[in-house]
């Protein structure tokens, strides 16, 4: 449905024409078409179909040949060229709360404000104050506004989301009011950051919205219906509650799961096949075909049910039609972890500590990684005490022996010119070598890459882009070479899935899998309290279309020691 699409760009020509100071009359008329269009019940596209635009209040003959240009087309030539006529960055101020448009045109024409930037420094020094009717209190209100603002516009990493939304399904569940309870929207589909957190349920709704609103970590409501409400809670995250009819379950959960863009193709399948699709459920004229599950609804549309994580409109929609879906690695598949830092280097845990976690997580095998000996910031291990280490796991292997099987491994420093920081003679004794950089953010590392690559013992790439999400770009790397050359060797590329890396991502993970390169799946956890995170790796596997061939802990251990032997025998040493 393209209500709201076209709501948002008369709302936007509205904004602009009284930001130039056009006439009122001219004005309001866009403000109400996008008010009418956006409280629509029905369709834009079907009204348009049925010749019907001109019967709606307010829209004549210039407004509905706008909209008509804009369903046929996708946008419209003259808001285009008007749009193009202003900054754009006076979108952004426009969409300050408390922020209108003539503010935003005073502010341009006397002080040259054109960005938030240039808003935020003329409040510091005060000049908003010499503009006409500008007091101490209107300054101030601008400045909660940019605060509201940006505090809005800003997303948290799936990690947070991911740990929110647990905590409140698994104390809502245990709740007798409660039936059916789910996450929803990006935070199902595992996207790297989320902007709020949906969540739907299914029972008493009167109770459920008291007992969501009354959880501990709830810090402020800010709605709160019979069936929904929406809450901030302790880590400063909004998180929406919608109780939903049972019958209706399946369509909300695909309604609100999105994405957005995998829910407007998915609609125009549905009016090609002569349905209708809404959160209520799946309609044929007034006869509801479907709503109770997910399944039910794409089953009905003759198509398989894609998982959340690959809902993007990147093809998983032909894929459904054509029964030809990925099977994608699952939560449950993997059996190791390959990436954990000790205690004998920068981690926080014990050996047998992180042994024991790995047991409780039903895990075959892990990995101790600990740094190398450049890393000294890290702790790094010289090589007279990583033998000694190996020693310890020695003794631990026999003491678990037949619960787990602990890897001797390392996070060997990649140096500057490719060389690693441990020879080969140490690396040999090694069960499972992850190779990283963790220097010179700003050169081109690709040469540096694909010479560790090389290197017969280095079974990973840690971490491949080194990307810090908020924080660090990936530095310069040529992905599509490091991917091939990972192929062509046998080494894996690991999928860091500690909150703040996943990386590589998920669009690189699809290309891994295109190219044939061999995936790891693992946490780079310096405290057993991290371990938990594997599943914000799985999830970015699931969203880059990997499935559980890809990747080689999800394997046995038989398995795995043959993928480190084969790259071994490649270079040569048996
Ligand atoms: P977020 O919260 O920004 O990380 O992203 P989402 O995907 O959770 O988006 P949100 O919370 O705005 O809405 C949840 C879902 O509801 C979204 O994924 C798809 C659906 N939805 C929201 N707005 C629209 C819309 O205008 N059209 C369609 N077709 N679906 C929408
Ligand atoms: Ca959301
Ligand atoms: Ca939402």
């Amino acid at each position: 449905m393209k209500n709201k699409e076209l709501a948002d760009i008369f709302d936007r020509w509205a904004n602009i024409l009284e930001f130039m100071g056009d006439n009122p009359y001219h004005i309001r008329a866009y403000r109400n078409a996008a008010r009418l269009i956006r409280d629509l019940s029905e369709d834009i596209e079907v009204l348009a179909r049925e010749g019907k635009l001109t019967k709606l209040p307010g829209i004549g003959q210039r407004l509905q040949a706008k909209i008509l240009e804009f369903l046929r087309t996708g946008k419209i030539e003259e808001f285009e060229k008007l749009k193009a006529s202003v900054p754009d960055t006076i979108f952004t101020l426009l969409d300050i709360p408390g922020v209108g448009p003539k503010t935003v045109k005073l502010l341009y024409d006397r002080l040259g404000i054109r960005s938030l930037e240039d808003l935020k420094r003329a409040i510091e020094r005060g000049d908003l104050l010499k503009l006409p009717g500008f007091g101490p209190k209107k300054v101030e209100k601008i400045r909660k506004g940019i605060e509201l603002f940006e505090k809005a516009s800003g997303r948290i990493l799936l990690g947070i989301a991911v740990f929110i939304a647990d905590g409140i399904i698994n104390q809502l569940k245990e709740h007798s009011a409660v039936e059916r309870i789910s996450v929803a929207g990006s935070t199902r589909r595992m996207k790297e950051t989320v902007g709020d957190i949906d969540i739907l349920a299914t029972g008493k709704n009167l109770e459920i919205i008291d007992a969501f609103v009354n959880l501990p970590n709830v810090k402020e409501v800010l709605w709160k219906g019979t069936k929904k409400a929406t809450v901030i809670v302790e880590e400063g995250e909004q998180v929406d509650l919608r109780v939903i009819e049972p019958d209706s379950y399946g369509s909300a959960l695909q309604y609100f799961t999105g994405s957005k863009s995998h829910n407007i193709h998915l609609r125009t399948i549905c009016i090609k096949q002569g349905y209708k699709l809404n959160e209520y459920g799946l309609f044929k004229g007034d006869v509801k075909i479907a709503g109770r599950t997910e399944e039910e609804i794409y089953e009905a549309l003759g198509m398989d049910t894609p998982p959340p994580e690959i809902r993007e409109d990147t093809g998983e929609i032909e894929a459904a039609l054509e029964h030809r879906l990925p099977e994608l690695i699952d939560y449950g598949d993997i059996k190791g972890d390959l990436h954990i830092h000790s205690n004998w280097s920068d981690g926080a845990s014990t050996i047998e500590e992180i042994a024991l976690k790995a047991i409780e997580m039903g895990y075959k095998y892990i990995a101790i990684t600990d740094h190398s000996k450049s890393l000294r910031v890290a702790n790094g291990l010289s090589e007279e005490d990583l033998l000694k280490r190996n020693e310890e796991i020695d003794r631990l292997n026999k003491k678990f022996q037949g619960k787990i099987k602990i890897l001797k491994g390392t996070e060997v420093d990649i140096l500057p010119d490719g060389s690693l920081d441990y020879n080969d003679e140490i690396l040999s004794q090694l069960d499972f070598v992850v190779a990283a950089i963790h220097s010179r953010f700003t050169q081109d590392n690709t040469k540096r890459i694909l010479k560790a690559m090389e290197n017969p013992y280095v079974n990973a790439i840690a971490h491949p882009t080194g990307r810090v999400i908020g924080q660090r770009e990936s530095y310069p790397v040529d992905i599509e070479a490091v991917i091939k050359k990972a192929a062509e060797t046998g080494t894996a590329l690991e999928i860091n899935a500690y909150y703040n890396r996943l990386d590589l991502k998920d669009v690189h993970c699809r290309l891994a899998v295109k190219y044939g390169a061999k995936l790891v799946i693992s946490t780079d956890s310096h405290h057993v309290d991290h371990m938990w995170m594997i599943k914000l790796g799985v999830g970015t596997a699931r969203r880059g279309w990997v499935e559980k061939k890809d990747v080689i802990n999800a394997k046995g251990l038989r398995e795995l020691q043959k993928f480190v032997k084969e790259k071994r025998k490649k270079f040569g040493i048996s």
